[in-house]
């Protein structure tokens, strides 16, 4: 089983997408194991975000994701990393694919609703951001016997 991080950016929240988001998380079978609903400190945003610092976008985007509430998770399952990834579909929601979450919601790449991992190590760097230890529950869902064979 592997983790990713997940996170429902202020644009997802306000546009009130948190239950639709979380929802398609769950019918794809993977399991949430810790989620928590903060405004991010400018701090924690440059961190999250410090692979893009000298990016021409950098000072946007972190007044962006800094703006508003979001909602942070950390999601189980076979080949989460990707799955997820392949589930918010293109950065630009011009180029992501319908039933994708950007490709169904989202018009402009500086509102494109959710950030997902790239990388398994990407998704452990994040983690760490994000949670402690104590925020992670360990439990198992009686579906799972029903969505792994
Ligand atoms: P992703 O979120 O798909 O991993 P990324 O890591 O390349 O994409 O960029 C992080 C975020 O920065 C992205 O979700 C939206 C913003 N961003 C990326 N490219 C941008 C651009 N050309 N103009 C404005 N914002 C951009
Ligand atoms: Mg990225």
């Amino acid at each position: 089983m592997e983790q990713t991080y997940a996170m429902i950016k202020p644009d997802g929240v306000q546009r009130g997408l948190i239950g639709e988001i979380i929802s398609r998380i769950e019918r794809k079978g993977l399991r949430i194991v810790a989620m928590r609903m903060y405004r991010i400190t400018d701090d924690v945003a440059r961190r999250h975000y410090a692979e893009h610092t000298e990016k021409v976008f950098f000072g946007s985007l972190i007044d962006f994701i800094t703006s508003s509430p979001v909602v942070s998770m950390i999601v189980e399952g076979e080949n989460a990393v990707s799955v997820m990834r392949t589930m918010s579909g293109a950065t630009n929601p011009n180029d992501a694919a319908f039933g994708t979450i950007r490709g169904d919601f989202g018009l402009d790449v500086g509102r494109n609703i959710v950030h997902t991992a790239d990388s398994l190590e990407s998704a452990k760097r994040e983690i760490a951001i994000h949670f402690t230890d104590a925020d992670v529950v360990e439990y198992t869902k009686a579906e799972e016997a029903w969505v792994y064979e």
